[in-house]
C-alpha cells in the first residue's frame, strides 16, 4: 500500500486550502504548471454578499432587487419593487434551492425507476434483480399481496408503482408511510405530506414565482413538502431500487485517494451520481477482451476509480477505489494519468474540460441531460448499457498511448471499511441471532453511545477542504456519538482513516470505543452516496420503532450536519431532515442570513411546529458541541441522562480501573 494520508500541511504562511496531503501536492503542482483550479477561482472571486445571504430577488425583470439588512439603527428595511419583504425574498430563494435540490435527486430516482421497470420486464441485458428480499419488502410497503405474486410479476408492479410516484397528483407518497406514525400525523396536520414527487416541486416553483406566495411560513411548509418528496420519495426510490438491482451494500474494504491511480495502467474515472452506467463500466473493465486490448496498447491493465457520489456507489457494492471527493476532480486530471474522465450528472465542474486541454485526458459526457461544450459525448443507452460501457472503456484504452508529459500521482492512499446499509446496521449493531435495533437502543439508553450524528455533504473551497468534516466528526466520536456519513463527507473520513475499526481506539470516548471494539465496526459508518441519506431516515425510524427512545424522530438523541455544504441538493437534504424531526446544522455559510426574521424562524420557530429545526455554525468544533448539547437535551427529556453520567469514564480512568 502507498503512503498513508498524514496530518495537515505545515503552515507556510499561505492560507491552508486542504488537510488532505494528496490534494495539497496536486494544488502545488497545478500552481507550478500555471493551471487554474477551483481553489484559485475561489480566491479570485469573493462571494456576492447580497446573494450569499439570500437578499437578492431576481424572480422578475422589475429587479433584480437587493434588500440587505439595514445598516443603521432605525433605518427602514428595504423591500423589493413589488413590495416583497426581506423575509419573503429570503424564503423564496431558500425554497428554490430546495426545489432544485429535490429535482436533482428525484430525477436521478426517476431514471433508476424507469430502468428498473425495463429490467423487470426483461428488457435490458446486464441488469438483474439481485436483492429479492428487499424487493419483497418494498412490495409490502406498496401494500402488494407479495405472497401471491411471482418475482417477475412483483418486480413489474413495484417498477410501475415507483415510476407513478413521480407523477402522482393526489394521495400520499408510499415510502413516507414508513416514517413513525406520529411524524406522519404531524405532516398531515401541517399540510406537508407529499402527494407526488414532481407535483410538490412544480408547486414550489409556482409559489415562488413573482406575486404568488408571500407568507414566508407558507413557502417554508411547501418547501418541506417538496423536500420530503425527495428524502422519502425520489432519493429513497433511487436507493431502494439500486439496492434491488445492484445489491444492498454489506461491509467491504476499499481504498481512497489519488494514489489509487496507476501510472502503468489505463485509468478511467467515473464521476457524478447515477450508478446505472458505472455498474456496467465495472463489468466492462473486467472483460478479458478489453483487458487484452489495454495490454496491446502497452498498459498493464485497467484501473477504474470513482469520484464524488458515483465513487461511493461502486465502492460500496464492488470495493472499487475512490480517487477523491468533489474538490479533487480537476486535480485528478493534473496527475496526467487519467485516460478518460467519464461523467453523468451533478457536481461536475465545467472547468474539467479546460483542465483536460493541458493533458491527453478525454472528458466523456454520457447523459443527454448534462453535456459539456467541447467534450466527447457517448450517450448512455439504457437499452444497451453493456455496449455503451464497452465503448467508453475502449475509448479510454485508445487514449492511453496519447499520454504526454510526466505523470505525477501522489503516492497516498488509505484503506477503509464501508457499506453500512440500514440492513447491515440492523444486523451488526443488532442481535447475533436475530437482527434488531434493540442492542443499539439499549446502548444508547445505557449511555455507552451518547447519541447518533449524521454528518454528510460536500466540500466547499470557501472553507478548508475536508477539515470541517473531520473536526466535527472527531469531536462527536470523542464524546461517544456514533456517526453515520455519506457523500463527500464520507470520503473525507475515509482519507483520514476514520472508516477503520482501529480508529475507535484512537479517537473515541470510552463508551463508543467499547462498542466498536466489541462489534468490530468503525465509529463512523459509511452509508453511501447522497441519495443514501434516505438510509439515515430509515435507520432513525427503526430506532424509534424499536422503542425506549420516544415515539418520533424528534425525540431521539440525534442531530444532523453538513459542515462543508455547497450544493442545492444539500439544502434539500437539510430541509427534509428538519421536516423529519432532526436538529440540522450547516457550516461555512447559511443562505438566509439577510433576513433575521426568516432565519430566526428556521432556527427557532420551526422546532415548536415540526420538532426539528435548522441552525448554522461556521466553527466546526462549536458545531459538534451544539449537536452534542442537543443530544444531551433529548437524553434529559427522555429521562436517560442519569444513565450516561454513570458511564462517563475516559481512557485514563479505564486504564486505572484495569490496573486496579
Ligand atoms: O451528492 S456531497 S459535492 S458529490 S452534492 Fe456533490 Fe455534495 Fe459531494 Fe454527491 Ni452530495
Amino acid at each position: 500500500m502507498a503512503k498513508k494520508e498524514s496530518k495537515a500541511k505545515k503552515d507556510t504562511g499561505k492560507k491552508t486550502l486542504t488537510v488532505c496531503e494528496a490534494t495539497q501536492q496536486m494544488i502545488d503542482l497545478s500552481q507550478k504548471k500555471g493551471i487554474t483550479t477551483v481553489f484559485d477561482r475561489a480566491a479570485a472571486m469573493k462571494p456576492c454578499p447580497i446573494g450569499a445571504e439570500g437578499s437578492c430577488c431576481k424572480n422578475c425583470s422589475m429587479g433584480p432587487c437587493r434588500v440587505p439588512p439595514s445598516k443603521k439603527e432605525g433605518e427602514p428595511q428595504k423591500v423589493g419593487v413589488c413590495g416583497a419583504t426581506a423575509e419573503t425574498i429570503a424564503a423564496r430563494n431558500f425554497a428554490r434551492m430546495v426545489a432544485a435540490g429535490s429535482a436533482a435527486h428525484s430525477d436521478h430516482g426517476r431514471g433508476v425507476a424507469e430502468v428498473f421497470l425495463l429490467v423487470a420486464k426483461g428488457g435490458i441485458p446486464g441488469y438483474s434483480i439481485k436483492d429479492v428480499q428487499k424487493l419483497l419488502r418494498v412490495g409490502m410497503d406498496f401494500g402488494l399481496d407479495v405472497e401471491n405474486m411471482d418475482i417477475p410479476e412483483l418486480a413489474i408492479k413495484v417498477g410501475e408503482l415507483c415510476v407513478a410516484e413521480f407523477g402522482k397528483q393526489e394521495g400520499e407518497i408510499a415510502f413516507a408511510k414508513r416514517a413513525p406514525l406520529k411524524r406522519q400525523e404531524l405532516w398531515r396536520k401541517h399540510n406537508m405530506f407529499p402527494r407526488g414527487i414532481d407535483r410538490e416541486i412544480v408547486e414550489l416553483m409556482h409559489r415562488t414565482h413573482m406575486g404568488v406566495d408571500q407568507d414566508y411560513k407558507n413557502i417554508t411548509t411547501q418547501a418541506a413538502r417538496a423536500a420530503l418528496g425527495d428524502g422519502w420519495g425520489g432519493a429513497m426510490i433511487a436507493t431502494e431500487l439500486q439496492d434491488i438491482m445492484f445489491g444492498t451494500p454489506v461491509p467491504i474494504t476499499g481504498s481512497i485517494n489519488l494514489g489509487v491511480l496507476k501510472e502503468d495502467e489505463v485509468n478511467i474515472i467515473v464521476h457524478g451520481h447515477e450508478p446505472l452506467l458505472s455498474e456496467m463500466i465495472v463489468v466492462a473493465c473486467q472483460d478479458p477482451a478489453l483487458v487484452e486490448y489495454a495490454k496491446s496498447k502497452g498498459a498493464k491493465g485497467i484501473t477504474l476509480a470513482g469520484m464524488c457520489c458515483t465513487a461511493n456507489e461502486i465502492l460500496v457494492r464492488h470495493g472499487k477505489p475512490i480517487a477523491g471527493n468533489f474538490l479533487q476532480q480537476e486535480l485528478a486530471i493534473i496527475t496526467g494519468a487519467i485516460d478518460a474522465l467519464v461523467v453523468d450528472v451533478q457536481c461536475i465542474m465545467q472547468a474539467i474540460k479546460e483542465t483536460a486541454q493541458h493533458f491527453h485526458t478525454e472528458v466523456i459526457t454520457t447523459s443527454p441531460k448534462a453535456k459539456i461544450e467541447g467534450a466527447r459525448h457517448i450517450q448512455f443507452e439504457e437499452h444497451d448499457p453493456v455496449n455503451t460501457a464497452k465503448q467508453i472503456v475502449r475509448a479510454a484504452i485508445d487514449n492511453y498511448p496519447n499520454r504526454k508529459g510526466k505523470i505525477t500521482i501522489p503516492q497516498i492512499t488509505q484503506d477503509m471499511v464501508v457499506g453500512f446499509s440500514h440492513e447491515t446496521i440492523n444486523y451488526l449493531l443488532g442481535g447475533t441471532f436475530r437482527a434488531s435495533y434493540r442492542p443499539l437502543n439499549d446502548n444508547i439508553i445505557g449511555g455507552r453511545i451518547r447519541g447518533i450524528g449524521g454528518v454528510v455533504g460536500c466540500n466547499n473551497p470557501r472553507g478548508v477542504h475536508d477539515d470541517d468534516h473531520l473536526k466535527v466528526i472527531k469531536e462527536l466520536i470523542k464524546n461517544d456519538v456514533i456517526v453515520l456519513t455519506t457523500g463527500c463527507a464520507a470520503m473525507a473520513c475515509g482519507k483520514a482513516g476514520l472508516l477503520l475499526p482501529e480508529s475507535a481506539k484512537e479517537y473515541c470516548g470510552s463508551g463508543l470505543a467499547e462498542i466498536c471494539e466489541t462489534v468490530g465496526i468503525p465509529p463512523v459508518l459509511h452509508l453511501g452516496a447522497c441519495v443514501d441519506n434516505s438510509r439515515i431516515l430509515i435507520a432513525a425510524t427503526a430506532v424509534v420503532k424499536e422503542g425506549g427512545l420516544g415515539d418520533d424522530i424528534c425525540d431521539l438523541p440525534a442531530a444532523g450536519a453538513a459542515p462543508g455544504w455547497m450544493s442545492e441538493k444539500a439544502i434539500a437534504i437539510g430541509h427534509y431532515f428538519v421536516a423529519s424531526g432532526f436538529y440540522t446544522l450547516f457550516g461555512t455559510t447559511f443562505p438566509t442570513t439577510g433576513s433575521k426574521k426568516y432565519t430566526d424562524y428556521l432556527f427557532n420557530g420551526l422546532e415548536e411546529e415540526w420538532g426539528g429545526m435548522w441552525d448554522f455554525e461556521p466553527d466546526p468544533v462549536k458545531l459538534a458541541q451544539k449537536m452534542i448539547a442537543h443530544i444531551d437535551k433529548k437524553r434529559k427529556e427522555l429521562g436517560i441522562d442519569k444513565a450516561r453520567e454513570r458511564v462517563l469514564m475516559d481512557m485514563e480512568m479505564r486504564r486505572e480501573l484495569d490496573a486496579g
